[in-house]
């Protein structure tokens, strides 16, 4: 059988809107340019599409500046998707909209009601457990809220904490496969990977932690040459996309999508 957390038959996408000139960002180092970022978008889609999945590429969302990040919105799980509760008010309305799409997909669509609050990157899913970071945008009511949701499918929940600073979870990890994580050295030394084969991004290219693992490929962020070698040094297969204008905006490459294989 082959390991459902990496292996996916679908993936969601949301072009970047005209507004995405507006997204959150921690550090204003300009915005991002609509075209480029178009570009990266649609090649990021082409990587997805190239290993044999569906990849549904929604419209851009005026109304919501962040909606090219998909990954917050929703949790998607074999059994279930659940539309998570964005910890940041600006965002809060994208979870609504995914889940009608989501909804077209799995038939129903479970969602996090609160008070907690959860982002979808906060959230890593291996192929023994869910772990999840609480941070700025998600609490412990967050992952208390989505461990009752996903438990009745036997999935157990850990809950841990992404580093200060650090938008989310994933910005500072990726799985690689069953049993690899890809991480900054910052977040692996606090022993949250511990019982798991741990690479780490080499030193001066943190950014490159989110990465994604989607089939045969591992899709990482264009311009980080030493932990690429370190990755195909070890055998993965990677496929290099840029990312200079969404990581103006702090997001990477499992930002952008949503990836499934829902069981109908
Ligand atoms: C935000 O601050 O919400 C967006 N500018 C970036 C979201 C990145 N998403 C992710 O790490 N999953």
């Amino acid at each position: 059988m082959s390991a459902r957390s990496y292996t996916f038959t679908h993936a969601v996408t949301r072009k970047p809107s005209a507004t995405v000139v507006q997204g959150l960002r921690a550090v204003d180092t300009g915005a991002p340019d609509l075209a480029v970022f178009e570009q990266h978008h649609a090649a990021y889609v082409e990587a997805l599409k190239s290993t044999g999945a569906e990849v549904i590429t929604l419209e851009p969302l005026e109304a919501f500046p962040d909606s090219v990040f998909v990954e917050d919105a929703a949790l998607c799980l074999q059994e279930c998707a659940i539309a998570m509760r964005p910890g940041t008010p600006s965002r809060l309305g994208e979870a609504v909209v995914m889940a009608e799409t989501l909804a077209g997909i799995y038939g129903e669509v479970l969602a996090i009601e609160g008070p907690g609050f959860i982002d979808g990157g906060d959230i890593l899913t291996t192929e023994r457990e869910i772990l999840v970071g609480t941070s700025a945008r998600t609490d412990a009511a967050g992952v208390e809220e989505l461990r009752k949701l996903v438990s009745r499918f036997g999935y157990s929940v850990r809950e841990l904490q992404t580093p200060k600073g650090v938008l989310h979870f994933k910005t500072d990890c990726s799985l690689l496969d069953e049993e690899t994580i890809l991480s900054t050295r910052r977040l692996a030394d606090s022993g949250c990977f511990e019982g798991y084969r741990v690479l780490l991004v080499a030193e001066g290219e943190e950014p490159c932690a989110n990465s994604i693992r989607f089939n045969d490929l591992v899709v990482m962020p264009d311009g980080f040459p030493k932990t690429e070698e370190l990755l195909r040094g070890q055998g993965y297969k990677v496929c290099k996309i840029g990312n200079t204008e969404a990581a103006k905006l702090d997001g990477g490459m499992s930002c952008l999508s949503l990836r499934f294989s829902p069981h109908r």
